[in-house]
């Protein structure tokens, strides 16, 4: 029975002719996953720990036992990870919960780093 030959990684396609005898020839076919970043929740003396919690149910979908695991980490150490994201979705999240925590004047901070 034939075997199926190897799969490979994707790679430049071959140049693309064209009637007029022109070529296209793609320069590189990227195949790098993207940057990622982290997104840190920061610990203050004031922002109650219900809300932290809900902050992190609503926008982070963690169940209520995950959002209280996490913030005790950032009450206990100063800081914690919220999760690793691509940048569009890493803005949006820090964007949200600095959004939320101004609606309620709380002084709770979000930020994110390169992964
Ligand atoms: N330290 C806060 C308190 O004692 C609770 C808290 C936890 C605040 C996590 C911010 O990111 C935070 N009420």
């Amino acid at each position: 029975m034939p075997t199926d030959p190897p799969i490979k990684a994707p790679s430049t396609p071959a140049p693309q002719r064209f009637e007029d005898d022109s070529i296209a020839v793609a320069e590189r076919v990227s195949t790098k996953p993207p940057p990622m970043y982290r997104v840190l929740l920061l610990n203050d003396d004031y922002t109650p720990m219900d809300f932290v919690v809900g902050v992190l149910q609503l926008v982070f979908t963690m169940t209520r036992e995950q959002a209280t695991q996490v913030m005790l980490q950032v009450h206990r150490t100063g800081m914690g990870t919220c999760g690793v994201f691509t940048k569009e979705i890493a803005d949006t999240k820090v964007a949200q919960v600095v959004e939320l925590a101004q609606e309620h004047q709380h002084p709770l901070q979000c930020t994110m780093e390169p992964n």
